[in-house]
């Protein structure tokens, strides 16, 4: 230990406290408001809710996804399903960036040009007419967009992209994509690519991620890049390279911000470009 203090640290101080001010002073200049970001829900039908509102369609949304939004800085809302594109777009008009989440349905392969499998999942057909509609406008206004597993391979379909229908029979001596007890913690590793805005984003070559999907991206969409690739060969995650900020992941990583600074990074570069739309 010393108390000597060399001249250079005091002016070292004196240009800190400088800068400081100078950044502070910024901060006043372009405060702005933060941005409002559109969450798609889950739904649950009329007929299928035998909870206390009996016989009524739910919409809902996981808090996490929330939270997530909440912590890198924006105010998210939730974007009732409806089926007035006119709606849609008018409440699309008033946000800085989408968010379309996943949950436990498929999007029907008539999306895609397929005929469904034996393996074919919950259909919710309000639910994907509502975000195909949703990603449709967004990508055409250029606002950003972040899709978190089924929210993802929407956007592959509406850019004219086909899915895997079940990764177990369709791609031989694939993993396990389906750990949702793992969903907290991880289920398999996915390699980021070079060159690509997620890469610039993680700084990683590779990231633990959790899995819990049964389908997977097969042909790749127009404007659409790969970035994220399981050790299977499964595609884990997508981007635009035509649009500012699209950006599409096969995992949750709203579940793992608390725990992976690489995951909190994804929604903190997603909020910043909202904040520039
Ligand atoms: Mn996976």
């Amino acid at each position: 230990m010393t108390d000597f203090i060399s001249p250079q640290s005091h002016e070292v101080t004196k240009r800190k406290s400088f800068v400081s001010w100078c950044l502070s002073g910024a901060n006043v200049m372009i405060k702005r408001s933060k941005p409002l970001i559109g969450i798609t829900p889950d739904v649950q039908d009329a007929a299928a809710n035998d909870s206390t509102e009996k016989g009524e369609a739910v919409f809902f949304l996981r808090a996490r996804y929330a939270s997530a939004i909440l912590q890198a800085g924006g105010i998210p809302v939730i974007l009732p399903i409806s089926s007035s594109r006119t709606r849609i777009r008018e409440s699309l008009d008033r946000l800085s960036g989408v968010v379309v989440t996943g949950g436990n349905f498929d999007i029907h392969p008539r999306h895609y040009r397929e005929t469904p499998g034996e393996e074919l999942g919950n259909i919710k057909e309000d639910r994907t007419s509502f975000e195909l509609e949703v990603i449709s406008y967004a990508l055409k206004k250029d606002l950003p967009l972040l899709g978190i597993c089924g929210g993802t391979q929407a956007i592959n379909v509406v850019l004219g992209g086909s899915l895997y229908q079940h990764i177990a029979r369709q791609i031989p001596g694939a993993t396990n994509h389906e750990k949702s007890a793992l969903k907290e913690t991880g289920g398999h590793k996915v390699h980021i690519k070079a060159g690509t805005k997620l890469k610039r984003i993680v700084r990683r070559d590779s990231i633990d991620v959790n899995t819990t999907h049964h389908q997977s991206i097969k042909n790749l969409g127009r404007s659409l890049i790969v970035n994220a690739v399981a050790g299977d060969g499964v595609v884990e995650g997508i981007e635009s390279r035509d649009h500012s900020f699209v950006l599409g992941l096969q995992w949750h990583p709203e579940f793992l911000t608390r725990r992976s600074i690489a995951q909190k990074k994804i929604f903190t570069a997603f909020i910043r470009a909202c904040e520039r739309y």
